[in-house]
């Protein structure tokens, strides 16, 4: 164990012991050890194995062994029993902000109160504010820091997160005092839901950094803020750490806050069976804990710490310990697609259904943009509730793309709209006939209304592969991220199914929908399923979630050959061509 992890159990020693009632001179003995390790230049592991641990300030025979037992064994029973004396909600509530130890001690022993939903009643009750010492207002406030961390504690879209950090990461790139920065953890692995977001500065002057960083517009408020380090509430409640470090450390300190931790346990591990430690500030060539910049191996990016433990680098969206070491050592990563390599995308929606725009304005948009066709693929009639067309709407939609694509070509343009459906996937069938299906550039074929039972999802699903004329199965597991899980089904099946039939299947890059789930390309993938990255636009900006989708789906191990819709539109043709030609 580390002296930063050894820190931190300390401390949280000496804060069980206060909501325990002990004597304050205990207490604080936890806590300004705590603070000596912190601040500890030496390595831990030398001064326990050469006994001189009682140098240390304030570290008397108690200390001493509790913290030589961490180092040496990874776990202290002291601490164990003492964590499982309390009950947990009164650790829970310890995290309300402005609810200290003693307060929590004085609830629970005036109040009975052990848990954050007894508190909040009790506050509501009015209860809280009689105790002597809290008062209406601090009743007032309790209540508003349950509510702030209720939503702050809570996961978010990665869409929410870059949202509010980019600008962020803007203006610490331009500030003076920073040499380089950017983001790291779940939101630079690009993890379709993030818990909080971190940042990684080096410079000179941290202090003028920190300054800086928690005086942004985007910062609600300050949860912590240190000489290295702070973590603020961004935007609509969302944390943000910030760590600032010195630029040798610096490629260090990115590939440990990258993580994933997973990822970061297989990194230590290598560095160990080479005699070298890994830790966020550095790679030495030790066999203990250090950070002696002496025996640091001089690494100045990221792609030199790999390459110093045998392994091709790695980008961040595949550092999930999900098959990147081994391919690393083979030099046998794949080369990941881009959103650069789209040319359009092959699922969305116009006014005709429950779109926003005009057919006209939707191309004249992607033709502008750069981008060489988009499908057109409003609801089939089913989903009346999204303003479904029925067979007549169908047809006369089919001459209104037909004028819009003349009057496209008139401009001079090759830019080309396609005609299509998303098509439900109902109990018995498609929602269209295949004379219909027959006429259409490109069929999105999804189940919008679910049964109860996996093998009937399962069964639709296949059933709808089957179908010659269906390019795709759209959404495949129908989960909203945060809202909604995916439907029961038996997604391996279904991606077997599109495997023998030559049906790609949609990464939906919807920031809500993100489906199919980047865990199952790895294997779509091996089976020989091509993906089509679609925006389901319903609005011109949502074009924008190409780049999105693209980010989340790389953490799929794609190419930009296993992306259908990264053709120019001639081979694209011959693409959408080959499953019906093959039925004939
Ligand atoms: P999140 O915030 O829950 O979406 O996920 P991350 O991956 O951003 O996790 P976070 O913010 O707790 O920490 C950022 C990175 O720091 C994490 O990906 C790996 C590294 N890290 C944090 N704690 C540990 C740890 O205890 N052990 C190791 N090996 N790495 C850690
Ligand atoms: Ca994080
Ligand atoms: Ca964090
Ligand atoms: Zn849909």
């Amino acid at each position: 164990m580390d002296k930063d992890q050894v820190a931190s159990i300390l401390s949280e020693i000496g804060v069980l012991l206060e909501l325990k009632g002990e004597n304050p001179f205990k207490t604080r003995a936890y806590t300004n050890g705590a603070r000596v390790l912190e601040g500890l230049t030496e390595s831990l592991e030398t001064l326990v194995a050469e006994k001189r641990l009682g140098e240390l300030k304030g570290f008397g025979d108690a200390l001493q062994e509790k913290v030589a037992t961490l180092v040496t064994t990874g776990r202290l029973p002291y601490y164990e029993q003492l964590k499982a004396s309390i009950p947990p909600g009164l650790i829970e509530m310890l995290g309300i902000q402005g609810v200290g130890p003693k307060k929590v001690k004085r609830l629970h022993d005036e109040l009975g109160i052990d848990s954050i939903e007894k508190l909040e009643a009790a506050c509501k009750a009015g209860t809280v504010a009689a105790l002597d010492g809290f008062g209406e207002k601090s009743q007032a406030k309790i209540l508003e820091a349950i509510a702030f961390k209720r939503q702050f504690a809570s996961r978010h879209r990665l869409v929410d997160a870059l949202v509010v950090a980019e600008p962020v990461l803007e203006a610490l790139r331009s500030h003076p005092d920073v040499i380089r920065c950017s983001t790291a953890g779940s939101l630079r692995r690009w993890k379709e839901v993030i818990g909080d977001i971190d940042f990684l500065v080096s410079s000179q002057s941290p202090a003028e950094v920190i300054g800086f960083f928690v005086s942004q517009p985007g910062v609600r408020s300050i949860l912590a803020q240190g000489e290295t380090k702070a973590s603020v509430i961004l935007g609509e409640g969302i944390q943000a750490d910030l760590r600032v470090v010195g630029d040798a450390e610096y490629p260090f300190a990115l590939a440990y806050f990258t993580g994933s931790k997973e990822h970061n346990i297989v990194m230590r591990q290598r560095a160990i069976s080479r005699g070298l430690r890994l830790n966020e500030y550095g790679l030495f060539r030790s066999q203990e804990e250090t950070r002696d910049p002496a025996l640091r191996v001089v690494c100045h990016d990221e792609p030199e710490i790999f390459r110093e433990l045998g392994l091709a680098y790695v980008p961040p969206e595949l550092r999930e310990d999900h098959g990147e070491f081994k391919a690393g050592e083979a030099d046998a990563l794949p080369r990941l697609v881009e959103w650069t390599d789209l040319k359009g995308s092959l699922h969305n929606h116009s006014d005709w259904s429950d779109g926003r725009n005009t057919l006209a304005d939707i191309a004249a948009r992607m033709d502008e943009l750069g981008l060489e066709y988009w499908a057109i693929t409003d609801h089939s009639r089913a989903s009346y509730q999204a303003n479904g067309l029925d067979e007549a709407r169908m047809e006369r939609q089919l001459t209104a793309i037909a004028e819009v694509n003349a009057a496209i070509a008139d401009r001079g343009s090759d830019f080309c709209l396609f005609t299509g459906t998303e098509v439900d996937i109902l109990k018995d069938g498609l929602d269209f006939d295949d004379a219909l299906l027959e006429r259409l550039e490109v069929v999105v074929a999804s189940l919008h209304v679910p049964s109860g039972e996996e093998a009937e999802n399962t069964r639709r699903l296949i059933a709808a592969a089957e179908n010659p004329l269906v390019h795709m199965l759209g959404h495949p597991s129908g989960r909203l991220l945060l809202e909604r899980d995916a439907y029961k089904v038996n997604l391996p099946a279904v991606i077997d199914a599109c495997a023998a039939t030559g049906t790609w299947i949609e990464f939906n890059a919807s920031p809500y929908r993100f489906d199919l789930d980047w865990r199952l390309w790895h294997y779509a993938k091996s089976k020989g399923v091509r993906c089509v990255i679609n925006c389901d636009a319903h609005r011109l900006e949502h074009v924008q979630w190409l780049r999105l989708g693209t980010g989340v789906v790389r953490k799929g191990w794609l190419t930009k050959a296993d992306v259908i819709n990264t053709q120019p539109l001639d081979r694209l043709r011959v693409e959408l061509g080959r499953k019906r030609a093959r039925a004939r």
